[in-house]
């Protein structure tokens, strides 16, 4: 099939949908400068294993690299702009979102319901008594090698960000949510993700069994791609808009 006849049989899949769930990982933000953590010349894990960094263990050897490495992430996500992409999801009336990013450029584009499965660089709460922290966090403008993290008002724990860490359950609300939006969607489409992490990665898994129609937008294929009815070689930023307008 050549690229319009794919994406003219897309559109069609998706033209009797009244809700078309939309399934994002990094690659959704890449079109915004925010580094993927798989893609090889631009991973942001190219020198840190993801096991390692992102690790409840990483954050009990070294919380104070750990809360300058998060809250340098989120200033580069505040920096960022959402994309195309981003838009052309919040601009059509039939999106909900349920996404692995942890920056907040889905809701600057103007989606209303978006599920964040691993939580956000913008949320933080205490290691100890899982207190909300509400007060204002300066973000560094420049890469620092440690920042003390703040102390909680309530029991002087240490703040952590509010994300989700290889070896942490997924927040119960979040994940229930993604599964209801998975067993009642009548389309699915999945945006930027390698299908590599668990359990959020099964989550597509449920859509195909009800046989919805399922699209894939990438660049490459991946561990998803073998789920969706037509998977749309592109970009977030490039495809969406056609995609979707
Ligand atoms: C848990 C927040 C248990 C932090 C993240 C089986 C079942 C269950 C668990 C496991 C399992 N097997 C292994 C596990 C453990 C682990 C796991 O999945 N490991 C992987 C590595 C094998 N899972 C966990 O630990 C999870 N927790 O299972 O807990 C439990 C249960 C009860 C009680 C206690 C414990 C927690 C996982 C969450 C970790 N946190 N993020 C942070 O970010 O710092 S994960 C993080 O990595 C992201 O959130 C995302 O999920 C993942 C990155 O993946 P992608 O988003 O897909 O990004 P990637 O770079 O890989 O791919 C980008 C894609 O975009 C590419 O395909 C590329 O081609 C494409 N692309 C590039 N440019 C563009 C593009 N696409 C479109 N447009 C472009 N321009
Ligand atoms: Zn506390």
């Amino acid at each position: 099939m050549t690229a319009s006849s794919t994406l003219d049989t897309a559109r069609a899949l998706l033209a009797d949908a009244s809700h078309i769930e939309v399934f994002t990982g990094a690659g959704m933000s890449a079109d915004s400068g925010i580094a993927t953590y798989r893609d090889a010349q631009t991973g942001l894990w190219e020198n840190v294993d993801p096991q390692d960094m992102a690790s409840i263990d990483a954050w009990h050897d070294d919380p104070d690299t750990m809360f300058a490495w998060y809250l340098w992430r989120a200033h580069l996500a505040q920096q960022a702009e959402p994309n195309a992409g981003h838009i052309a999801v919040a601009k059509s009336p039939k999106t909900a979102v349920t996404t692995q990013n942890i920056d907040n450029l889905h809701e600057r584009a103007g989606s209303k319901d978006v599920v964040h499965l691993h939580g956000s660089l913008f949320d933080f709460r205490c290691s100890l008594c899982d207190e909300h922290f509400a007060q204002p966090i300066n973000l560094p403008t420049e890469p620092v090698a440690a920042i003390t993290p703040p102390a909680c008002p309530v029991c002087g724990g240490p703040v952590r960000p509010g994300v989700v860490w290889f070896g942490e359950a997924l927040p119960e609300a979040e994940w229930k949510e993604a599964e209801l939006r998975m067993r009642t969607a009548d389309a699915l489409v999945i945006v930027g993700t390698s299908g590599v992490v668990y359990p959020a990665a099964g989550l597509p898994l449920m859509a195909h069994a009800r046989e919805i129609p399922i699209i894939e937008v990438t660049p490459m294929r991946t561990d998803l791609s073998h789920l969706a009815d037509i998977v749309i070689e592109g970009t977030a930023a490039g495809a969406l808009p056609a995609l979707l307008g």
